[in-house]
């Protein structure tokens, strides 16, 4: 096992309550040289980031325009960030006045949208608030399942945006996010590590295919307040998707928006190439000592067939089909 200071703090377990110890001696448990998980509502948690979860469900005080957008780590999270960011600024200052003091050219998404996990209830259960989200409506993020999600919100009629990626991307982004932060090294033997723990569900934040089918059956049940986007999607149609987005959130472009070009220009805005052009993303970091420079990669469909084998695509791809039998979701 790495020694606690190597790790990054939402993998340590030297921030829980007594209560928490409590919790976690009753849950299923992994361990592997590297990783100390538990399974909290079925989904696998780091233990402090349990602790992180559980102090959001029990003191979140939502309110009905909170904005959450969800994803699996690795699926889009940074872009629809940006996207959200961009689209409900709008409400404040028009899209064309003065883009120089754009919030999104001074700071990074993840700054200006937090999670709940790593950046609010990771190091106490009663946040101040107005520090992270002085705006209205206010935008928050998770990593959280919905199920688990919901019973912080309370019965609050929240908007929840969940950003769906292709697993094998996500994977392949994974693999050299960690590797930047392990060793800096991109090997692989750590790609197949973490392939077999994602092929066997226990990996941070997993099972994905639970983690999707919880946010795709909640989009069939309660379209209006649960919003399912795809990655794919938003390469490919990107104007019809950030409008959906934009439809969604209660802030669509009007007529003249779309006659100027502003739906255009808010995708340029918010596009890999220029935000990872920008200097803050260029220089600077999240208080993890994350740079924010690794979460601008390259930002494709399809690089997994860089990396994986035809046996590693087969594997994946029928763990996939089983796991989403019998719902309409599909990859
Ligand atoms: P997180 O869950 O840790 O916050 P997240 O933003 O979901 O990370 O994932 C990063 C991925 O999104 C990277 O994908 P890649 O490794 O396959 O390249 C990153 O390149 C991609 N990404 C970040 N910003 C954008 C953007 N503006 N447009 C498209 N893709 C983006």
């Amino acid at each position: 096992m790495a020694g606690k200071s190597d790790l990054p703090v939402i993998a340590r377990d030297d921030n829980l309550s007594e209560e928490t110890k409590t919790l976690i001696s009753s849950l299923p448990t992994y361990q592997d040289s590297h990783e100390k998980l538990c399974k909290y509502q079925g989904c696998w948690y780091y233990h402090n980031t349990l602790q992180a979860v559980i102090n959001y469900q029990r003191n979140f005080q939502p309110q009905d325009t909170d904005i959450i957008l969800a994803s699996f780590p690795k699926s889009g999270t940074t872009w629809l960030k940006a996207l959200s960011v961009a689209i409900v600024e709008r409400s404040k200052q028009p899209f064309d006045d003065d883009p120089l003091t754009h919030p999104l050219l001074s700071d990074n998404p993840h700054s200006i949208v937090p999670f709940f996990e790593f950046d609010m209830y990771l190091k106490t259960s009663t946040p101040d608030l107005t520090k992270f989200s002085t705006s209205s409506p206010r935008l928050f993020s998770t990593h959280m399942p919905l199920h688990t999600l919901k019973e912080g919100l309370k019965g609050s009629p929240c908007k929840v945006v969940y950003m769906c990626r292709n697993i094998k991307d996500v994977l392949i982004s994974d693999w050299h996010f960690r590797s930047k932060y392990s060793n800096n090294e991109v090997s692989r033997s750590t790609l197949e590590s973490m392939f077999e723990s994602f092929c066997g569900g226990v990996s941070f934040y997993g099972p994905f295919w639970d983690h999707a089918l919880s946010y795709w059956r909640g989009s069939l049940e309660n379209p209006k307040h649960v919003l399912f986007m795809r990655y794919e999607e938003m390469k490919t149609e990107p104007c019809v998707q950030v409008k959906r987005l934009a439809e969604f959130l209660g802030f669509p472009f009007t007529k003249e928006e779309e006659d100027s070009g502003s739906v255009n220009k808010l995708l340029e805005l918010c596009s890999l190439g220029n935000l990872s052009g920008l200097e803050v993303n260029k220089t600077g970091k999240t208080w993890m000592n994350y740079d924010y420079k690794s979460y601008f990669r390259k930002g494709e469909v399809g690089d997994w067939k860089n990396h994986l084998t035809p046996e590693m695509e087969n594997k994946i791809d029928m763990i996939i089909e089983e796991k989403l039998k019998g719902s309409d979701l599909k990859f």
